[in-house]
């Protein structure tokens, strides 16, 4: 049931009170070893000292991405190369990629943290995963490699990609477990069907770990329906080492393990730490990051913490499922949109798929375009006339955004598939 009994029982107070202790000792060594954090802390007038619990982190200032840009590559880096073992880069989805740096204890830290919520979710060493996410600069493939072998799983590291040969190799090979993008996963069902394979008859694939980019709970549902399995949410930044923390079994929000992380969420306007429950930004400290300290970190991603006891037992806090980044958000005549919301309505209409698209334009007066392409459902093709589909989903997405977009009903499999993280949103107005 527990891969680190000790620290997964504890309780709230307990927890809190580690936390209090590791963030001092995490404070205390980045004034020590970073210049960067000294100069910090030094020009907001703090000493590692003021802190002393849970509490005293509001005292800290943030650490935003464009410090790790300003520093690029090494600036940040709390040790000499000499100590680093490994180099990542972030995907580069809102800019320049930033570099991550890892000493034996982070690989060691990011593995036992990620390791932890797998097997929490139910995979043990008897799994085989296959692992679709990219090998390479991208944490994804090494991130998860290291932690199945950890937990003693078998790992195929098959990549991303070339997804007919995953497909054989899932029959072949018996994978139990499929890691990927979730918008990978909604195409390989989709490839898999066009091959004859029905990966519920087929196959022995009973959980799929999905994560790297925002999806909503219907798109769970779809994916879990028409694959068979149980698929679980995953989170990470390459900041805070890669993917690294996960849902458990009861797929109700994402642990943060408490010796290893201290969340909070803040609104992104003030900075002002937010309750429980309450939307804002996710801010993260990794509690004795040694490479590359990462203290009060703004993941520009939003969500709100539950720090209710979950069901599996667990006290470690949660987040909620990701509705977007801060700066995924547009706006359209004013009104804010965020992809994910286009997507949850999208999922409401059992007629369409889950491949869409968002473009933005201006019309000849200057004025905000939103169109959204999606394909038909192939099921219902030839049984609703796309003109009226095309209202039905106007519809639907005016109720849930207060924006009416113009909606493009299209063949199926005419829409971008995507590999890695998808990319929806086609912004013309910048150009
Ligand atoms: P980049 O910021 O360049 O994409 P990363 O490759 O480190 O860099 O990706 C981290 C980002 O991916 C997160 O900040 C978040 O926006 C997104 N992400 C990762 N996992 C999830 C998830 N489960 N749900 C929503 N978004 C996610
Ligand atoms: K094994
Ligand atoms: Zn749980």
């Amino acid at each position: 049931m527990y891969w680190n009994p000790v620290i997964e029982k504890m309780g709230p107070d307990e927890i809190r009170e580690m936390q209090g202790r590791l963030l001092r000792n995490t404070v205390h060594y980045a004034y020590s070893y970073s210049p960067f954090y000294r100069e910090l802390y030094d020009s907001a007038g703090i000493k590692p000292d003021d802190i002393r619990s849970v509490d005293d982190v509001t005292k800290l200032p943030f650490v935003k991405k464009q410090d790790l840009r300003d520093s690029y590559p090494y600036g940040m880096f709390a040790v000499p190369l000499s100590k680093i073992l490994r180099i990542h880069a972030s995907s580069g989805t809102t800019g320049k990629p930033t570099v991550t740096g890892y000493t034996a204890d982070d690989l060691e830290l990011w593995s036992e943290s990620l390791a932890r919520g797998l097997y929490s979710a139910g995979i043990r060493k008897e799994d085989i995963i296959q692992n679709a996410y990219g090998y390479g600069l991208f944490t994804g493939g090494l991130g998860f490699h290291y932690a199945g072998e950890k937990i003693g799983a078998t790992v195929i590291p098959s990549s991303s990609g070339n997804t007919q040969r995953q497909i054989e190799l899932m029959k072949d090979l018996g994978s139990t477990v499929i890691c990927c993008t979730p918008s990978y996963m909604i195409y390989l069902t989709e490839y898999a069907l066009k091959m004859g394979v029905d990966l519920k008859e087929d196959t022995k694939l009973r959980m799929g770990v999905f994560g790297a980019e925002p999806w909503s709970e219907e798109t769970r549902k779809r994916i879990e329906n028409k694959s068979g399995i149980d698929a679980i949410n995953i989170y990470g930044t390459s900041e805070i080492s890669g993917p690294v923390v996960s849902e458990c079994h009861e797929k109700a929000g994402i642990h943060f393990w408490g010796d290893i992380f201290l969340i909070e969420v803040i609104d992104p306007k003030t900075g002002e730490q937010l309750g429980e429950g309450e939307k804002g930004e996710l801010v993260v400290t990794v509690l004795g990051k040694e490479g590359l300290p990462m203290i009060r970190w703004r993941t520009g991603d939003i969500t709100s913490i539950i720090y209710e006891k979950c069901n599996c037992g667990r006290w470690h806090p949660r987040i909620d499922r990701i509705t977007g980044r801060a700066d995924d958000m547009f706006i359209v005549r004013g009104v804010n949109v965020f992809p994910s919301h286009v997507e949850y309505a999208l999922m409401q209409v059992k007629e369409v798929s889950e491949h869409y698209m968002i473009i933005l334009e201006r019309d000849e007066n200057g004025l905000d375009l939103m169109k959204v392409q999606v394909e038909i459902n192939p099921e219902y093709v030839g049984k609703i006339a796309f003109d009226e589909l095309a209202r039905k989903v106007q519809e639907t997405l005016r109720s849930y955004l207060n924006v009416t977009p113009a909606v493009e009903i299209v063949e199926p499999e005419t829409l971008p598939r995507f590999e890695g993280k998808a990319k929806r949103v086609v912004d013309k107005r910048r150009v």
